[in-house]
């Protein structure tokens, strides 16, 4: 059932000054128009991923209506991390027959409440940072281009194991999110298979803010590593109270530690971290190099992974929207995406395996002297 919109909380961009007339391609006909929806994390503890992920949004689009070959314009809904208010949000713009496709939302938590709604209304719905099992998964209409942490976890576990000679380890995650607990999963279902002893499993939930209980029965285990599965929020008050309670091995988390803001709030504590991710920042890969002067000219900081993701997807939209020919015909927009193959992004080269997940390289980052820079093995 959708509900037709209420309120009206959303914000329409479209950037170049190609608003309001049709502009025509310098070679051919029509420029392709496409209304996108955007559902992202905008307010609230953790509205840091979605700032990231709409500049990195709006910086794609910027650059693509310039191209002239396609226009799109973007409706932007706050979620505020929220599954409810994402399912509002998407069922506004679900509603809209003017919108072609969407994005978002932010967490894998909202996401699984919101896509699969998507998914039978027949809108192509793509996450760009949702990472937990399971979420192309939910139909045909479903893809994303995060790289999910059945990838980035090991990634980071082999190369901290391998270094450290790590043989036991401890695990905290928050038991009330999707994408926390996903992560847990692929932690402990990896520390099985590497043959490594678990000596506690600790949870917490969203929000909470002391977790001195949960890190003295770390301590007291003597582990040689942290799995830690978080949001940024929380993440890097649970890295900085550990460390203030001289729990000193490294942690290795998962995708919510991709934020500077756990190196912002942890500060020094933050050191010690490692994590998989499709995006360095220090990279000297030209693209990336290209993509950080843009981004720091438009917004004047630095961009992250979750605005680097986020880049890339729209340009695969907007691709997907070049192969398909249109802008209003949802069905072969999707089906256009579904085969996107190759597609060189400044993350690398991008396909969809044959149910809309990613098929990519993971990096795996530490964070040393309050910087993330490359692991060295
Ligand atoms: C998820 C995530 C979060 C870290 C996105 C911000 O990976 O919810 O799936």
């Amino acid at each position: 059932i959708l509900l037709t919109a209420c309120g009206s909380s959303s914000t329409s961009t479209n950037s170049g000054g190609q608003s309001e007339t049709s502009i025509e391609d310098e070679t051919s006909g029509e420029v392709i128009q496409a209304k996108i929806g955007v559902i992202s994390y905008l307010s609230g503890a953790g509205a840091a991923y979605g700032e990231a992920i709409t500049q990195g949004l709006k910086l794609a689009q910027k650059e693509i209506n310039e191209k002239g070959e396609v226009n799109i314009e973007l409706v932007i809904e706050d979620s505020a991390g929220e599954a409810e208010q994402a399912v509002n949000a998407g069922q506004k713009l679900m509603a809209d027959d003017s919108i072609l496709a969407i994005i978002g939302p932010t967490l894998s938590t909202e996401f699984f409440a919101v896509a699969p709604e998507a998914d039978l209304n027949g809108i192509t719905i793509m996450g760009t940072s949702t990472t937990a099992d399971g979420i192309p998964e939910i139909g045909d209409y479903v893809f994303r281009n995060s790289i999910p942490e059945a990838l980035a976890i090991p990634a980071a576990m082999e190369k901290a194991v391998k270094r450290t000679g790590a043989k036991k380890v401890a695990i905290i995650y928050g038991n009330d999110d999707a994408f926390t607990k996903a992560g847990f999963e692929v932690m402990k279902r990896t520390a099985e298979e590497m043959g490594l002893e678990i000596t506690t499993i600790e949870t917490y939930q969203k929000g909470q803010s002391d977790y001195k209980a949960q890190l003295t029965k770390i301590k007291n285990t003597n582990p040689d590593l942290v799995l830690a599965s978080a949001l940024y929020n929380e993440g890097a008050v649970i890295i900085d109270q550990a460390r203030k309670m001289g729990i000193t091995v490294p942690f290795v988390g998962g995708n919510g530690f991709n934020s500077p803001q756990v190196i912002e709030i942890a500060g020094d504590a933050a050191n010690g971290l490692i994590v998989g991710t499709p995006y360095f920042g220090d990279s000297t890969d030209p693209k990336i190099v290209e993509f950080n002067k843009k981004y720091e000219e438009e917004y004047g900081k630095k961009p992250d992974q979750f605005a680097a993701q986020a880049y890339d997807a729209l340009y695969i939209y907007a691709d997907a929207l070049k192969r398909a020919g249109t802008g209003e015909d949802r069905d072969a927009f999707r089906d256009a995406l579904a085969e996107t193959k190759d597609f060189e992004g400044i993350l690398g080269l991008f396909s969809f395996n044959e149910v809309g997940d990613v098929v990519m390289d993971v990096t795996v980052v530490e964070i040393k002297d309050g910087k993330f820079v490359e692991f060295e093995e």
